[in-house]
């Protein structure tokens, strides 16, 4: 196997797209993914790792097209059974997908990293790419709201993400420890790519953890970001209604904002264009083009500017 030369800090659907199109243009063995193990929550006694398995269901051309979350065609007999038992059914665990969460329960319950049992599961599902834990350690993001401190699954798959944020924290963050080579390869990257992720619940607890965006200010050269927000609007899930309800303005900008220590690129889409003057302020290079992922052709064109851009050398057939 080929050293991994492409970093990856990744949260759920956005960045499992990207990456979907990021595998068809380099060779999947040579990028290394760090996923944010930070939504992961504990339902019916078992360990979800929701955008680990979104990123590994979509990089095994196994996942919900619908949702972008869960395993294609799954049934919820399962889910039906555990609601007659008088069980929450709030949260939608598929039987197949039941299947992966009994896996690594069980793993891990048997003294099994989190790292360990992932790539297991990624190795069993013909994944190419490397995927690894932000950390090894228990990691929680807790949103606090005007009703309450709110554990991450309630507020945003139970409740919706209907709640006001007023502020998040990182459960455990500070005390844990990057997953093991993490740190090695963001060193040894030769490009490194936050994909479009909500910059405050899926790259801000990779970035909480001690070392990672340290190690990504040494690496600032190699460092491009793809803006999640488009037109003031999220590509997905609920970044821009967080951004306005901490005060932020919800627009591309505002994210590179957060990102401008440790990120020499910064890839706006082509409907924030009067915004690059903006980046190019910050002291980042701006590269605007289409970041709207419809289909595999838009997914696989933002990958090859981004790697363009970073200077990777494409696959040839690319
Ligand atoms: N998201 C939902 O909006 N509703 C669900 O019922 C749901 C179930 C689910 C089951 C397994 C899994 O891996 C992910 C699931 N997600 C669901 C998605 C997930 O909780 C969020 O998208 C992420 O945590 C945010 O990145």
């Amino acid at each position: 196997m080929k050293p991994s030369s492409v970093v990856a800090l990744a949260g759920g659907v956005g960045a499992a797209r990207f990456l979907d199109g990021l595998t068809r243009v380099i060779e999947p063995e040579r990028i290394f993914i760090i996923g944010n193990t930070a939504d992961d929550a504990e339902i019916h006694g078992l360990h979800i790792s929701p955008d680990l398995d979104t990123v590994t269901y979509t990089l095994a051309g196994l996942s919900n097209p619908q949702h972008g979350w869960g395993i294609r065609g799954d049934s919820f007999r399962c889910l039906e059974a555990l609601g007659r038992l008088g069980a929450d059914t709030w949260f939608q665990l598929g039987d197949l997908d039941l299947a992966t969460h009994l896996y690594r329960t069980e793993r891990l319950r048997q003294g099994a990293s989190l790292a360990e049992a992932t790539s297991e599961i990624t190795a069993a599902l013909k994944v190419r790419s490397r995927l690894v834990p932000m950390s090894n350690e228990r990691v929680r993001t807790r949103i606090c709201t005007p009703s309450g401190e709110l554990e991450f699954q309630t507020y945003f798959v139970k409740r919706r993400a209907r709640d006001r944020v007023t502020a998040i924290h990182f459960e455990g963050a500070s005390e844990a420890a990057p997953a093991p080579g993490l740190l090695d390869a963001i060193a040894q990257a030769e490009a490194i790519i936050l994909c479009p992720s909500n910059p405050f619940i899926s790259i801000g607890p990779i970035l909480a953890i001690p070392g990672i965006r340290t190690a990504l200010q040494r690496k600032r050269d190699k460092v491009a970001a793809i803006s999640p927000i488009v037109g003031g609007r999220a590509l997905k899930g609920p970044a821009a209604k967080m951004m306005k309800s901490m005060q932020l303005r919800s627009s591309a900008a505002e994210v590179a904002k957060l990102y401008l220590d440790f990120t020499n690129i910064f890839v706006l889409d082509e409907l924030d264009r009067k915004q690059a003057a903006q980046v190019e302020a910050f002291g980042m290079r701006p590269v605007v083009t289409n970041t709207i992922m419809r289909g595999l052709r838009e997914r696989k064109s933002l990958a090859r500017v981004v790697a363009r851009e970073l200077g990777i050398k494409l696959e040839t057939r690319a």
